[in-house]
């Protein structure tokens, strides 16, 4: 008798979650190359993230969710501004000096968020560049996240694999030495400083392809960096670093509402989990790093209870883009892998056309408010800003391509988009329902990671419910469905593609 009270209690309580007025905190956790598979809560049994499963368990698990790209930068381009990452030829690949590629004028995520009184934080990956270009490293960095519509910034600019290797917190570099300027370049290294090349004997960390430059706590990288020593990161410290960061922001601000873009650094390379975790699965670091993303999941659910907040907040968990495992370092991710499917079986990973490269973890949770619900609803992270944005009743411009699926985000309904545009560096894939089409592109079948990337001589068909690793292109069967998908494709997004685009190389 007890239990059905407090069932329905949960019941009626789900049913009003998103009532006009509310504002719960919002947090975004974005993993960086987390696959379908890489999660046990998609059903993969041979990794356990027990942290990660209680959002999917507790929240809405989507079965459809997608980033809008197969990289990093583009991605969050599309998060934070609701707009296709196609349309913006500067989201690509960033290396870590790059200017800002959000407009100052640009309608953002956080801005919005700042409109309906909402504190906001970023912590951990940034990857949207930072400055004009020419940054000075050595005073405040400008425009980057506070321009972005972030109150409090704690980040790294690029990737964990790019210099510089040091946070930037409010746009200063933390720890900086006076004495100790840093100078970055992507052309060419400063004279006297060691890169992997003249100085292999001071790796703890072999290269594979790229990732030759400087060496910073025994890891080559890409880019050249000189002074910023006492600043420099330590990568096994950077989970505990940043967990702290986040536990302090939300401390901070649990009194008023706060939105917090979470951007876990694993499991990128350089794949340099704590000792804590260091050997804890059979799958070498790649493994020990997911692990640890998840121990950060946990630490997170851990504070926002203590911290008595938890049933007032939501809590979004993703991952950027698809799987890799040989991104560039010798860290034994593909002898290692044994049976375990980074991707959960869907074809490709990051960098591809193909389902894997953008089909991606996300759930949706808010404890006590939704009620548990696994949904196949076609969703995009893109689609958050109209969504919530719907929820405050904020204002925004026109044009997006954010859409509002609010209802699909708090379990009450299980459709959401009719279609959606993917992308991989500047080529396009189009899903339509259970449909995938892929317009011929040149190029290699593979790049150095070995996943495949997509690129096929002509238009090609997959059914993705009935095909989910795509082994079948079926395009010469349905030449009306292929005619169809072309047509809506090419009116999206005909003005921006091209069979010939060149892929960003990798070294
Ligand atoms: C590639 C890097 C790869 C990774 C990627 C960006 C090489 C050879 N490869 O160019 O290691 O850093 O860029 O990843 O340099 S992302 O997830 O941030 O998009
Ligand atoms: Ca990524």
């Amino acid at each position: 008798m007890k239990n059905s009270i407090l069932y329905l209690s949960t019941l009626s309580l789900a049913a009003c979650a998103g009532q006009p007025g509310e504002k719960p905190n919002i947090i975004v956790v974005l993993a960086d190359d987390l696959g379908f598979g890489d999660v046990s809560a998609y059903g993969s049994t041979t990794i356990h993230t027990p942290n990660i499963d209680r959002l999917a368990h507790e929240g809405i698990c989507f079965t459809n969710g997608y980033a809008t790209s197969a990289t990093s930068t583009p991605s969050r381009y599309a998060l934070m501004t609701g707009m296709y990452p196609w349309k913006n030829k500067e989201a690509k690949i960033l290396p870590g000096d790059a200017p800002l590629i959000i407009g100052e004028n640009q309608f953002t995520l956080p801005k919005m968020m700042q409109s309906c009184g909402y504190a906001t934080g970023a912590i951990g990956k940034w990857h949207l560049g930072m400055g004009c270009g020419d940054v000075d490293w050595n005073s405040t960095i400008k425009p980057a996240a506070k321009e972005t519509g972030f109150d409090y910034s704690c980040l790294i600019a690029a990737t964990n694999d790019r210099v510089p290797t040091v946070y930037v917190e409010n746009g200063n570099v933390v720890g900086l030495d006076p004495l100790d300027s840093i100078a970055v370049s992507y052309e060419k290294n400063f004279e006297g400083e060691p890169t992997a090349i003249s100085h292999p004997e001071m790796l703890k960390m072999n290269w594979a392809h790229g990732h030759n430059n400087s060496i910073i706590n025994g890891i080559p990288r890409i880019g050249y960096m000189k002074g910023g020593k006492k600043a420099c990161w330590k990568d096994e410290d950077m989970a505990d670093y940043f967990i702290g960061k986040v536990k302090g922001f939300i401390t901070g601000h649990k009194k008023s509402p706060f939105f917090l873009y979470y951007g876990l650094h694993q499991p990128h390379v350089p794949r340099a989990p704590h000792e804590r975790f260091a050997g804890r699965t059979t799958m070498g670091p790649r493994g020990d790093a997911i692990l640890e993303a998840d121990w950060c999941v946990g630490e997170l659910l851990a504070h926002l209870e203590q911290e008595k907040i938890i049933d007032n907040t939501i809590v979004i968990f993703s991952s950027d883009n698809g799987p890799v495992l040989n991104d560039g370092y010798d860290d034994q991710a593909v002898e290692l892998a044994g049976l375990h499917s980074p991707s959960g079986g869907l074809r490709g990973g990051k960098y591809s056309l193909f389902d894997g490269g953008t089909h991606v973890p996300l759930f949706i949770y808010w404890k006590g408010r939704i009620q548990p619900a696994k949904s196949s609803a076609l969703i995009s992270q893109m689609d958050l800003m109209a969504s919530l944005g719907n929820m405050l009743g904020a204002s925004f411009p026109e044009g997006l391509d954010s859409r509002n699926y609010l209802q699909a985000m708090l379990g009450k309904e299980f459709h959401a988009r009719e279609n959606l545009v993917v992308e991989a560096q500047g080529r396009m894939a189009y899903r339509c329902g259970d449909w995938v089409m892929i317009p011929p592109y040149k190029g290699a079948q593979r790049n150095l990671t070995n996943n495949e990337l997509g690129n096929m001589d002509d238009f090609a068909l997959f059914n993705i419910k009935l095909d989910r690793e795509q082994c079948s292109n079926i395009a010469a069967q349905y030449p009306d469905i292929l005619e169809r998908l072309k047509q809506e494709f090419f009116s999206q997004a005909g003005a921006f593609y091209r069979s010939d685009v060149e892929e960003e190389p990798l070294k």
